[in-house]
């Protein structure tokens, strides 16, 4: 069977919800590359069409259809997308009504049955696709009626293949200028799926917890190093240290093997201790990304985030020390916060002086025990879907007078805290080629987005 997997389409000035300029940033959609390859095992023929790279329009989607003569399409669907993922199921059905349409991804959680009836799609798939794909390509007849499926979880990831990357352009894609150190063509790898922590406005919380074994993650990575000669790989991971004592075994893994990777992860602050660290940073690590979300304890203990103001500054200092850069994630109008906790925030940020702080703002996605239980602390002020980009003020906790002061927000945090004499002069010390001339550029073009200049 011939099928076609799509990505829709978005700009990175869509993404931001402001100009940014050409920074990079576009990156593989690993989840559809993942099903690609199971599909492809099943000795189907696959094409990816992943058009935010190739900024590939909604007519050049239908023409690719046209000419491609797909008997299935999937195509994602991400609250901030799901517009489009709609006009593209429905254009779809309407001119090729013999074609079997599928929409999957994180915004089918919510209201699966809404999404089916909207999208015109065949199926709605909810959850993991690796396995249920196989068996919807493989009996398309029975999966021609309108229906939802719920997607078989995947207990073991080391049974599924690695992504089928070569049906993409891999050379298109380049990292955020702060989010590469080697080499800005980062692959990206995922050696967990799934969250069991329980904050209240992740699309991911309270999720099956799995994990790869060490040599099958080693596996990919050699045959990357192999096949494209990468310098540098980004988990993908929400918890990558989770469990230490398989971060550890890894590190030795990384080092045994001489890949020579440059690498970065996400986490959260009480999964870290100084030796884990310290194998990290010999194996590789030079970044860590952490959900830090606010400088009060109180709107932590709204989110059930489960981390204290403490354990943040422990795992800030212990990051540094360890020789490993720090990128702190915060965000405003959180359930409970004033502006005077803001500020609050901001001065947080500016005391753990992690290397990056990118400040968002608090987006209930549908689906979200935070969207749920949404009056109790504040109202919707945008419930668009293209407007759910984290960058766009759509909730206003009550503590707020108005989406503009939430906005203001954001704009004097990255002002406070990139515009600091001694954060450019940290900077400018630590220029020693012209790759970091360019990559401050960058970033400082992004950050003027930001404080709207
Ligand atoms: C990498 C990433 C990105 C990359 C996207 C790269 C790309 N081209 O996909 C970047 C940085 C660009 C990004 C941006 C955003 N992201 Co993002 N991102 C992620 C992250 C960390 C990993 C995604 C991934 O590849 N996972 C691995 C694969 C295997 O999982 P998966 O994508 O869910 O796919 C599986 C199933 O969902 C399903 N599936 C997925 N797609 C499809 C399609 C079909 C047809 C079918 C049948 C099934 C199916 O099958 C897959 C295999 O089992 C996730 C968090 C996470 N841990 O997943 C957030 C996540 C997807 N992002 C999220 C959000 C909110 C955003 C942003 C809106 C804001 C932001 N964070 O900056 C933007 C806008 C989206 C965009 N594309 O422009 C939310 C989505 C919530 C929602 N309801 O939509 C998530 C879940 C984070 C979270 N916990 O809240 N993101």
């Amino acid at each position: 069977m011939k099928i076609l997997l799509i990505f829709p389409p978005i700009s990175l000035d869509e993404r931001y919800n402001r100009s940014v300029g050409n920074i990079g940033g576009y990156l593989p959609p690993l989840g559809l590359l993942m099903m690609a390859s199971v599909l492809l095992k099943e000795k189907h023929d696959v094409q990816v069409m992943d058009c935010p790279v190739n900024q590939y329009s909604i007519t050049d989607v239908m023409e690719k259809v046209k000419e491609y003569q797909p008997d299935m399409v999937g195509i994602a669907a991400v609250t901030s997308l799901y517009d489009k993922t709609m006009v593209i199921s429905q254009r779809i059905k309407e001119a090729h009504p013999n074609i079997l349409v599928l929409v999957g991804g994180p915004h089918t959680k919510f209201e699966p049955d809404k999404i089916l009836e909207e999208t015109k799609a065949n199926v709605v798939l909810v959850g993991d696709a690796d396995i249920t794909i196989k068996h919807i390509a493989n009996d398309k007849e029975k999966y021609m009626t309108p229906q939802v499926v719920y997607g078989e979880v995947v207990k073991d990831l080391d049974a599924l293949p690695i992504p089928a990357r070569h049906l993409v352009d891999m050379s298109l894609y380049t990292s955020l200028p702060n989010n590469w150190r080697r080499s800005p063509h980062v692959f990206q790898i995922m050696s967990t799926r799934g969250c069991f922590f329980r904050c209240t406005f992740c699309a991911s919380a309270k999720t099956n917890y799995r994990v790869r074994s060490v040599p099958n993650v080693i596996a990919e990575l050699k045959q990357l190093k192999k096949e494209y000669g990468i310098q540098e790989i980004a988990f993908w991971d929400d918890i990558f240290t989770m469990d230490k004592q398989w971060v550890a075994d890894f590190c030795k893994a990384l080092g045994d093997e001489k890949l020579d990777l440059a690498w970065s992860c996400e986490t959260r602050v009480h999964l870290l201790s100084p030796e884990i660290l310290k194998a990290m940073k010999e194996a590789g690590c030079w970044n860590i990304f952490l959900g830090i979300e606010s400088g009060n304890q109180d709107l932590l203990n709204n989110i059930r985030k489960g981390t204290t103001i403490e354990q943040i500054r422990d795992a800030v200092g212990m990051i540094k020390n360890a020789g490993i850069e720090v990128r702190g994630s915060f965000m405003f109008g959180l359930p409970g916060e004033t502006p005077e906790k803001g500020r609050k925030t901001i001065d947080f940020a500016i005391e753990l002086d992690c290397d990056y702080t990118q400040f968002s703002l608090c987006t209930p996605f549908k689906g979200t025990e935070l969207y749920n239980t949404i009056d109790q602390w504040g109202t919707f002020a945008d419930t668009s879907n293209k407007s759910q980009t984290i960058w766009e003020p759509v909730f206003i906790p009550y503590g707020y007078k108005s989406p503009q002061e939430l906005r203001g927000m954001l704009k004097k945090a990255y002002r406070n805290f990139y515009f600091r004499p001694t954060y450019i002069f940290n900077r400018i010390k630590k220029i020693r080629t012209m790759a970091d001339v360019k990559r401050n550029f960058l970033g400082l073009r992004m950050v003027l987005g930001f404080t709207g200049h």
